[in-house]
């Protein structure tokens, strides 16, 4: 990740041609580290919003007209999903459903946000609900299987909201849980492990009865997959997961899918809204994305998952702790000089 990471975050604040001509090796040093600094803080938003539309084919929203039906509709429905004037019903809070939505135009819009209004809720107490649901932007639609409902070796994009902790030795990880996987037909969803071991990332997200709405954003843009959540009921977004390198193919499918068990919960979609973002490109970014994408793939894979408290350092972060260390050492050599000289000044007074 860090390389591209760089290279995306420096696009934003080109390093002057001046630093390069310095004579001074340290100066020079210091000032790439302030701008390698300064770069850490630029995010990566530049071009974005400059266009947003919404793209009606692609959105499901109230009133829901004709969604399901053979002739009106651009939405399939199947197994138990059923519309209602308040929502799409994947799973009613019943044991062993499974319900799914799925477009019927193939996606070819490069840059793009999907804001998903949903609900879970049930009669079951904390933890002894299940499954949780699944969004999709996938090669195949309209698929049965153990992933949220969805079929394993998915190629595509999937988006869970597990609301049941199917490993859960150590409660290491807070449920629901929102992880994210791009599958390329060979990757397999380990279902008894939470998906841990093909996770590109994730984030808890407690959006289960709640009496405010729940809603997530995935946007991809030139590459970068980012996932966001508002179900605090502060009406903003919080970051979920930031991923650059991954590349998708056009011509795939949206969907949403869920699944009950032995436990059960209602699984509502409310609405589906796919806005198309107008993104600056570079000539080199033009370059590089008309190279034709067959297979979905992630340029950086993190090792399985270990829960740390605490954000690791990154490499800048790492860079600049040891700075300080040497600055620290320095000091210290500084004032141990000083008080050696004194007590040596000291010592010599004695003698006299
Ligand atoms: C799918 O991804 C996995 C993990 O990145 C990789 O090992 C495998 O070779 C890929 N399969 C194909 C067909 O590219
Ligand atoms: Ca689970």
């Amino acid at each position: 990740m860090a390389a591209s990471m760089s290279k995306f975050k420096l696009s934003c604040y080109p390093v002057p041609n001046i630093v390069f001509n310095m004579r001074n090796a340290a100066m020079k040093l210091f000032v790439v580290t302030f701008l390698l600094f300064l770069t850490s803080q630029c995010h990566g938003d530049d071009g974005l919003e400059l266009d947003e539309f919404l793209k009606r084919e692609y959105s499901l929203s109230k009133p829901y007209q004709g969604v399901g039906s053979f002739s009106s509709s651009h939405w399939d429905l199947m197994g138990t999903a059923m519309v209602t004037p308040e929502h799409v019903r994947l799973t009613p809070d019943l044991q062993s459903r499974v319900g799914a939505v799925w477009s019927r135009i193939p996606f070819f819009i490069r840059d793009w946000e999907l804001h998903v209004h949903f609900k879970i809720h049930g009669q079951g107490k904390k933890n002894l609900n299940g499954d949780g649901m699944a969004l999709w932007l996938t090669k195949e639609r309209m698929q049965n299987g153990p992933v949220f409902g969805n079929m394993n070796l998915f190629t595509g994009l999937g988006v869970f909201v597990d609301t049941y902790p199917n490993e859960d030795k150590s409660h290491e990880r807070v449920f629901p849980y929102i992880s994210v996987m791009v599958g390329n037909g060979t990757l397999s969803y380990d279902h008894d492990r939470d998906g841990r071991p093909t996770e590109l990332g994730g984030c808890t997200a407690l959006v289960r009865n709640v009496n405010h709405d729940t809603l997530l954003l995935i946007r991809y843009m030139k590459n970068r997959l980012t996932v966001m959540m508002d179900v605090d009921g502060k009406r903003e977004w919080r970051e979920c997961l930031d991923v650059p390198g991954v590349h998708m193919p056009l011509g795939y499918y949206f969907g949403a899918s869920s699944v009950t068990g032995d436990l059960s919960d209602n699984h509502d979609v409310i609405s589906m809204k796919l806005y198309q973002l107008t993104v600056q490109r570079s000539s080199q970014e033009e370059e590089e994305d008309r190279e034709e994408v067959t297979l979905p793939s992630v340029d950086y894979m993190a090792p399985p998952q270990v829960e740390v408290a605490e954000e690791g350092m990154g490499p800048v972060g790492r860079f600049f702790a040891f700075l300080i260390a040497v600055m620290g050492l320095c000091v210290l050599a500084v004032v141990g000089v000083v008080l050696y000289g004194r007590w040596k000044e000291r010592s010599r007074k004695r003698f006299y």
